[in-house]
């Protein structure tokens, strides 16, 4: 019997080291495990032995059964593994509770736009609500309307993108003030955030920016109020002990105007690169607005009173965040932007 089992194992190892099909193995599998297969057989035959060496023959058929189901069942998942491997399609139909997930990666909002929605919601808790204007502006709301005529010197620096003959790319958010003007009545108080356009480019300065314009038009509004507002503007924005100053400046649709600076907050005031080494950054352009230009949307200059603010998003960010090169806010590398 010891011989006979040990002439089966032999033949049965030969066989399934040569399989290399589910059908073979199949066949393999009848051969020995089967209703006629040798195990049966081999168990049939132990009827006849006595009964003392029944025992000892028994366990050893039941060594060879367990070893050769044992067997087909390895030799069954190596060549499920393998046919997995071969074909892609079929992999799709085992589903692998243990690798790991694909995560989805969300995008987040542009720097710009995070800064935006902060300036807004500071003016909004100030009472102003947001306007939108087109960028692409006739030569009358970017410049005659706010007192800028055809041969002023102050068009000097924004002369720059023309559609055509009197189409302009809007060159700041101001003409935005003339449209609301014309469409609405006082008192009034309105930010308007937006593109704008000029012939520009160095690390501080692109042909397209981002401004936010601010208007405010009610009785007895004096440039007290505008400090104000500008400075719980900038305290709001960069921290309570931000230190602001205003210059003397002009723009013909405020009078009087005003540069408006900062501290730097890049050296604290002691002068860095960032800020020419003068210790203060100019933030916005702002003033009260000029009568000329109240008489031409036909308010009543001696009613009402107004104050005007312009400033640039994207200087606002660079010195929130710490960034030296403009550019870097449109060159879309997600290095940059994935820090924000
Ligand atoms: C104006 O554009 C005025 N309209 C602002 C204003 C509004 C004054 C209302 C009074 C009343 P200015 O040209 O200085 O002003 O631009 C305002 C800000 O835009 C600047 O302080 C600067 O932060 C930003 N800026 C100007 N040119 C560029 C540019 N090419 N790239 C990026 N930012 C710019």
């Amino acid at each position: 019997m010891i011989e006979t089992i040990d002439k089966h194992r032999r033949d049965f190892d030969s066989r399934i080291r040569s399989t290399s099909a589910h059908e073979s193995l199949a066949q393999l599998r009848i051969d020995f495990l089967g209703k006629k297969g040798c195990v049966q057989t081999l168990m049939k035959e132990l009827r006849q032995v006595a009964p003392d060496e029944k025992r000892q023959r028994g366990k050893l058929i039941n060594d060879f059964k367990r070893y050769v189901e044992n067997q087909i069942k390895d030799k069954q998942a190596g060549l499920g593994k393998s046919a997995a491997a071969k074909s892609p399609a079929s992999s799709n139909a085992t589903f692998d509770a243990t690798l790991p997930g694909k995560r989805e990666i969300p995008g987040t909002l542009h720097p710009i736009t995070q800064v935006t929605e902060e300036i807004k919601s500071i003016f909004m808790g100030l009472g102003f609500q947001v306007e939108e204007g087109p960028e692409i502006e006739t030569d009358y709301y970017n410049f005659a309307a706010l007192n800028i005529p055809k041969d002023h010197p102050a068009r000097d620096m924004q002369d720059t993108f023309y559609v055509d003959g009197d189409a302009v790319l809007r060159t700041h958010t101001s003409p935005v003030q003339i449209h609301v003007m014309e469409n609405s009545a006082p008192p009034l108080r309105i930010i308007a955030p937006g593109k704008v356009y000029r012939r520009d480019s160095d690390v501080s300065h692109t042909p397209m920016f981002h401004q936010i314009e601010g208007l405010m038009v009610d009785e007895n509004v004096s440039f007290s109020h505008l400090k104000g507002v500008m400075k719980i503007f900038l305290q709001e924005i960069f921290g309570a002990d931000t230190q602001v100053r205003f210059r003397p400046s002009f723009f013909p649709f405020t009078c009087p105007s005003a540069e408006v600076d900062i501290q730097c907050v890049i050296c604290g005031g002691r002068g860095c690169r960032v800020c020419s080494q003068t210790g203060w950054v100019e933030i916005l352009g702002a003033g009260m607005v000029n009568p000329a230009v109240f008489k031409l949307v036909n308010y009543d200059a001696e009613k009402w009173t107004g104050l005007a603010f312009g400033l640039g998003i994207e200087r606002i960010a660079m010195l929130k965040y710490g960034i030296n090169d403009i550019r870097l806010f449109f060159e879309n590398d997600l290095r940059f932007l994935k820090q924000f």
